[in-house]
């Protein structure tokens, strides 16, 4: 990906730990990286096209005078997120604050923080099989429209499909989407947790009815194997009703661990 790099912007401005650096402020020096495709620009010689980097600049600057956090690690985040949410075209960032006048009593020439922090896509498959069932699932991706860092970009038909195993319970409604989000996982399945909550569900049978059930389906091609957390969904490639609608909305995705397609996947289940 090409790259827009911004190095050592000035600012003076109030972030620290001791008092002395809230109430006086220091010089802190910005950099950036922002990762996007510069080719249209280029070649048209448009900066409608791209990301100016003067803008950036003051962007920062402004965010960084704004508000006053304790750690520089604060200020790295924050601003990551306001550039990444800033222009759509800007995919990564890798941000690097430095406080060339750290007052740690000690001769140091320079600390800093860098991080690097980007859109992921996931997939997130939803159900629903008590109560108003198209109502929890439609409020559950207002839900997810509505929460910062993530967007809705595709939603597939919803279903109706026969429960899968075993417990008896009445049909669900099923579907899944697909959204861009700055949440890891582990935020990203708190807020789904949380959206079930919402919907009032309760967990009394394992596998059983519930009104709102929100699984991560794949987070970029990321493989998460932990005991209580996995990245792809374990059971994903057993299940009609995730399969249909991800043949439906991303065909020709690939499984990180399998190497098939949605289709592909959806064909063997036949
Ligand atoms: N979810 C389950 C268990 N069984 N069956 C259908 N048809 N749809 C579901 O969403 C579903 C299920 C556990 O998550
Ligand atoms: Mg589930
Ligand atoms: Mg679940």
């Amino acid at each position: 990906m090409d790259q827009i790099k911004i190095k050592d912007l000035e600012v003076y401005a109030n972030h620290g730990v001791f008092p002395e650096e809230t109430r006086l402020g220091q010089k802190f020096l910005v950099s950036c990286v922002l990762y996007l495709n510069t080719r249209k620009a280029g070649k048209l010689d448009s900066l409608e096209e791209s990301v100016n980097y003067g803008t950036i600049c003051q962007l920062i600057t402004e965010q960084m005078k704004k508000k006053t956090f304790q750690l520089i690690e604060a200020v790295a985040e924050h601003l990551a997120e306001v550039l990444l949410t800033f222009d759509e075209r800007i995919r990564q960032v890798d941000v690097e604050i430095k406080k060339p006048w750290a007052p740690i009593g000690l001769p140091v020439d320079m600390v800093s923080v860098a991080i690097s922090r980007s859109w992921h896509e996931v997939y997130v498959a939803f159900g629903s099989n008590i109560g108003d069932k198209k109502q929890y699932i439609e409020h559950a991706l207002e839900g997810l429209r509505q929460t910062e860092g993530c967007r809705v970009e595709k939603v597939s038909e919803f279903i109706i499909t026969e429960p899968y195993g075993g417990v008896e319970q009445d049909e669900f409604l099923n579907g899944v989407c697909r959204i861009r989000t700055l949440l890891t996982p582990e935020e990203l399945l708190t807020r789904l947790h949380e959206l079930e909550q919402e919907a009032g569900r309760e967990r009394l049978i394992h596998w059983g009815p519930r009104t709102l059930d929100l699984d991560i389906l794949l987070y970029d091609d990321w493989v998460i194997e932990e005991d209580d957390f996995c990245i792809p969904h374990v059971d994903m490639q057993n299940r009609r009703f995730v399969l249909e609608p991800m043949a439906e909305i991303a065909p020709y995705k690939r499984h990180p661990i399998y190497g098939k397609t949605m289709k592909e996947m959806l064909a063997d289940l036949k």
